[in-house]
């Protein structure tokens, strides 16, 4: 998985023959709201790349796109990244030759930012290569876990009474960690209030989604006493200064999440002291190769790590159990079971939560078989492009 040779040195390279591009509408079992707005369903590009190897034999794979309807959590959004993928991603991979999935960033860096879709248009690949070598992701990325810790993403609500009936049912579901969403006049009441109820031993964190400014330290310096695990992107995404300042200020670790889109970015943001926790999603940071590289540099330099989410169906779900299962993942991520979000999944056998853990998936690629019958049931398009 790591230095793999170039196309023309690699026997495993493959031609890509097709790619559909589906749109698929999933309704979520209750609305979801950060300070960047409400999701009540989710709008999702999923990829389905065939591959063929050089004797002729043709693999599948699958990659979804992260990317929300709206550019509200990063500037990409579902069209722009179906757009890109389209008329700037693909034509640059039907211009190349053979290729492995770690070909793919390379042939698409003259394209700037769209780490969503690039990371889609890698994922795809690199899920039919490792069917087509009838490997698991696990066992490519040497994970040795069975499980990971589950935690649970918990949106804002309109009253504290409604987010505590909300976080019970999460604790009696058993994750292991919690995680609330706050913004300005949602934030110190809640948190205490959740604290009361869940009790000063259950891992607890707060994500603001950059709803502060540099001026809120003393402000958010009130939540020290409650004994979180860490405050996520509470300034926006360029302030990275702005972050470690606050860091100084408060003692609760800052971890960032919409700062971080690559390698070099999280390290620089580390050496600046304004990452002390690392949350890693593989969609903002242009894929999983790109992840496990920030994983490796963490862990390197001490920064604990954590799997982020992006109400991912059971494709990606499945791909960032994997992930997590990787030495420096020591937190628990927003792994949360199928169930949190889709009273139906796309895949066979979804994400699950047992004891506070989601199983590693072992399976080919990455991990996941599709439900065909249900994708098309949510299929609202699917559009084929061959080179
Ligand atoms: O996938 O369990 C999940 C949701 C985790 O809170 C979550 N994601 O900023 O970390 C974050 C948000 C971004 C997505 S909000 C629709
Ligand atoms: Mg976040």
């Amino acid at each position: 998985m790591r230095g793999t040779a170039g196309p023309a040195e690699d026997p495993r390279a493959l031609s890509i023959r097709r790619v559909e591009l589906r749109r698929i509408h999933m309704p979520l079992v209750v609305p979801f709201r950060t300070s960047f707005g409400e999701q009540r369903e989710r709008d999702i590009l999923l990829l389905r790349v065939e591959l063929a190897s050089t004797d002729g034999a043709l693999a599948e794979g699958w990659g979804e796109c992260v990317a929300l309807s709206e550019p509200s959590y990063s500037p990409e959004y579902v069209d722009g990244a179906q757009h890109v993928i389209t008329h700037h991603l693909l034509p640059r991979l039907w211009a190349g030759g053979p290729l492995v999935a770690a070909d793919v960033a390379p042939a698409l860096a003259k394209v700037h930012g769209h780490p969503m879709a690039k990371g889609a248009v890698e994922m795809a690949v690199l899920d039919a290569q490792l069917r087509s070598e009838g490997r698991s992701f696990r066992d490519a990325l040497g994970v040795t876990a069975d499980r990971v810790p589950s935690g649970v993403s918990v949106g804002i609500f309109p009253t504290v009474d409604e987010l505590l009936e909300a976080v019970q049912g999460y604790a009696d579901d058993g994750y292991v960690r919690i995680k609330l969403k706050i913004e300005p006049g949602f934030d110190l009441d809640p948190v205490a209030a959740v604290r009361e109820l869940i009790g000063p031993e259950v891992p607890l964190q707060v994500d603001a989604n950059t709803a502060y400014r540099r001026t809120d330290g003393e402000h958010l310096r009130r939540l020290d006493r409650f004994g979180l695990l860490l405050i996520e992107q509470p300034l926006p995404e360029e302030d990275v200064l702005g972050h470690a300042r606050l860091a100084a200020e408060v003692e609760t670790p800052i971890c960032l999440d919409e700062s971080l889109v690559s390698a070099a970015t999280t390290a620089d943001a580390i050496e600046l002291g304004a990452c002390e926790i690392a949350n890693i999603k593989p969609g903002r940071v242009g894929g999983y190769l790109e992840a496990v590289r920030i994983h490796d540099l963490c862990r390197a330099r001490g920064v604990p790590v954590w799997c982020g989410g992006m109400v991912e169906t059971g494709i990606g779900r499945a791909a960032n159990a994997v992930l997590a299962g990787l030495p420096g993942f020591t937190l628990p991520g927003d792994i949360s079971a199928s169930t949190r979000f889709y009273a139906h999944d796309i895949v066979t056998d979804p994400i699950g939560v047992v004891d506070g853990h989601v199983a590693v998936p072992t399976g080919p690629g990455l991990g996941f078989d599709i439900d065909r019958t249900a994708l098309d049931e949510v299929t609202v398009s699917s559009t084929v492009l061959a080179p």
